[in-house]
């Protein structure tokens, strides 16, 4: 599966913490655009697509929450609980972010700019699209 968990170096000192991300250092992509989720209410579960040529880090900078990926292969559940760690998404990867905790922000550094078309919200197209790459 096309992803992976990177931990961020922290630069601390005694007035607190400081995370940089840089292409080509903590990130493998050129960011096009970032957006944000917070005020997830509870038991929500979101998501439920995948993207055809997208490519993300998600990082958890408050709070924590849950994400399960499917690369339609092999499943994983993810725990994203710390702001010293991303979560790096490659393209054809189905994701569904759950248990959010009480404020907490999840933020997407995302390779391509918002475009409808490159999302597939439906399981079974996802699963016949991902046999065709295969
Ligand atoms: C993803 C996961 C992790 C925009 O207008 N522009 C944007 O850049 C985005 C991301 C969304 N929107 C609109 C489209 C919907 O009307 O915001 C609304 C909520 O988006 P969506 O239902 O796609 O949210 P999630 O949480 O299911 O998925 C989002 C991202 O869309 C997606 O790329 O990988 O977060």
């Amino acid at each position: 599966m096309d992803a992976y968990i990177v931990t961020f170096q922290e630069h601390g000192d005694e007035r607190g913490m400081l995370v940089a991300l840089e292409y080509e250092k903590e990130c493998p992509f050129p960011i096009k655009r970032v957006y944000y989720m917070y005020d997830t209410r509870e038991n929500v579960r979101r998501g439920y697509h995948a993207h055809r040529n997208l490519r993300q880090m998600l990082i958890c900078v408050n709070g924590s929450c849950k994400i399960h990926l499917d690369d339609g292969e092999e499943t994983r559940e993810i725990i994203l609980d710390t702001p010293q760690k991303g979560l790096y998404l490659g393209k054809g990867i189905w994701r569904e972010m759950y248990d959010f905790t009480p404020h907490a922000v999840l933020i997407s550094l995302a390779s391509e700019l918002y475009d409808e078309s490159d999302y597939i919200r439906n399981y079974q197209q996802f699963i016949e699209e991902r046999k065709r790459d295969l």
